[in-house]
């Protein structure tokens, strides 16, 4: 199964969550002066017909109240990568596709996480809880039905299309949803009376793919269920991170302490699950003034350890001149090895039989969390979570 998610009117929803005072008002994203348009608007100003891409002269005609607010596109896209960051917890198959929606290969996800239902509303459940915003998720056998599904309940809505509703489902389904179809390819297929996607069987291949050329071929197994496209993670093994921006700016090293051994322990749960080890460790901080600094350093033995990772990303915090006030702060890791692969053991016996017992911890702690729950086990200076 592939589930398919977008954030509901991502731009504006940031406004609205970074300025109270725009919650639950008509905002509208885009410059205010000249020829600008519409980046977004929030499901309040739709309800007045304001939408993405209209000039904002007819945005201010129709919504005279609206409130117009230009667009922070760092803040975006720090947004974007916590979201995406939580998405690898899931399924080690996610796709972003554009700034505020992936997609995720959940076909072997059942026994962890449960059927999608369940894994649907935990998504949409851990990112309204994480960074405050709502979304929309579409689960359905193919990807190309699963972003239809994800736009159908829009906003904060959960769709759902299972094998058994599928083929009905593709019979009704307006053609123009499809993506891929536009405008003159609608009219194209509006002249052979083909309106919804079920009507393409009406046709003999042969005939639609001389008509339509290469896309007919696309439409025709389409209609029939058929899309092959997988879920290709675009940064697949080359680098694995967590990040979060914080609840309120700090300079206090004890306390980004406690928020790196929770990415540490996302960041080994993710390389474990890849049977990776990482030979690369690094630190990622942005100061309150959107300052991005990273440190990094390579490790002689890769691992895939929660706690090493940890202990590497503290000695890279120490060694950072904290003197300005922090807003976000990540792990990352890379230069990695198959688990399988040959690993140079640390010179030292004693570190070695550490090593290798904390390797059993994170077993340990990885096969109750498959059991009873990712909260199930936690380390005691996380706990008061
Ligand atoms: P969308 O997901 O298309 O729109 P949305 O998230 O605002 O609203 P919806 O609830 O319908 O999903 O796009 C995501 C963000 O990308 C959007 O908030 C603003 C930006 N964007 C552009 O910059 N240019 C565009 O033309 C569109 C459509 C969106
Ligand atoms: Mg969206």
């Amino acid at each position: 199964m592939i589930l398919h998610l977008d954030m509901d009117a991502f731009f504006a929803s940031v406004e609205q969550l970074d300025n109270p005072e725009l919650k639950g008002k008509p905002v509208i994203v885009g410059k205010s002066s000249g020829r600008g348009v519409v980046t977004t608007a929030s499901y309040e100003a739709r309800k007045y017909g304001v939408h993405s891409a209209m000039p904002i002269f007819e945005a201010k005609k129709k919504c005279p109240q609206g409130i117009i607010v230009p667009g922070r596109m760092e803040r975006y896209k720090e947004i974007s990568a916590e979201i995406i960051s939580l998405l690898g917890d899931f399924s080690p198959l996610v796709e972003q596709v554009s700034i505020d929606e992936a997609y995720l290969d959940i076909s072997g996800c059942r026994k962890i996480f449960g059927g999608p239902e369940k894994i649907g509303a935990d998504i949409k459940k851990k990112i309204k809880a994480t960074v405050k915003l709502s979304c929309s998720v579409g689960i359905a056998p193919v990807k190309f039905l699963a972003k239809i599904a994800s736009d159908m309940k829009k906003p904060d809505g959960l769709t759902i299309i299972t094998s058994d509703h599928m083929p009905e489902f593709i019979d009704k389904l307006d053609i123009r949803k499809v993506s891929g179809v536009g405008k003159s390819m609608t009219r194209q297929l509006e002249i052979l009376g083909i309106r919804s996607l079920g009507d393409i069987k009406k046709y003999s291949e042969t005939a639609l793919a001389n008509r339509l050329g290469k896309y007919g071929h696309r439409l025709i197994a389409f209609s029939k269920g058929i899309d092959d496209s997988p879920v290709t993670p675009f940064n697949q093994a080359k680098s694995i991170s967590a990040e979060n921006t914080l609840s309120m700016d700090t300079l206090d090293k004890e306390e980004l302490k406690v928020y790196l051994l929770r990415h540490a322990e996302r960041v080994g749960r993710q390389l474990r699950r890849h049977k990776l080890r990482a030979g690369t460790i690094m630190l990622k901080i942005k100061t309150a003034e959107f300052k991005l600094f990273t440190r990094s350093m390579t490790i002689k033995e890769p691992t895939q350890s929660t706690e090493i990772i940890y202990r590497k990303a503290v000695t890279l915090l120490k060694n950072f001149r904290v003197d300005k006030k922090i807003r976000l702060i990540g792990v990352g890791v890379s230069s990695f090895l198959l688990e399988t692969g040959p690993v140079q053991m640390e010179l030292f016996e004693e570190n070695r039989e550490q090593a290798s017992n904390w390797e059993k911890v994170d077993r340990a702690v990885d096969g109750i969390s498959e059991k009873y729950g990712k909260h199930a086990v936690k380390r005691a200076s996380i706990y008061d979570e």
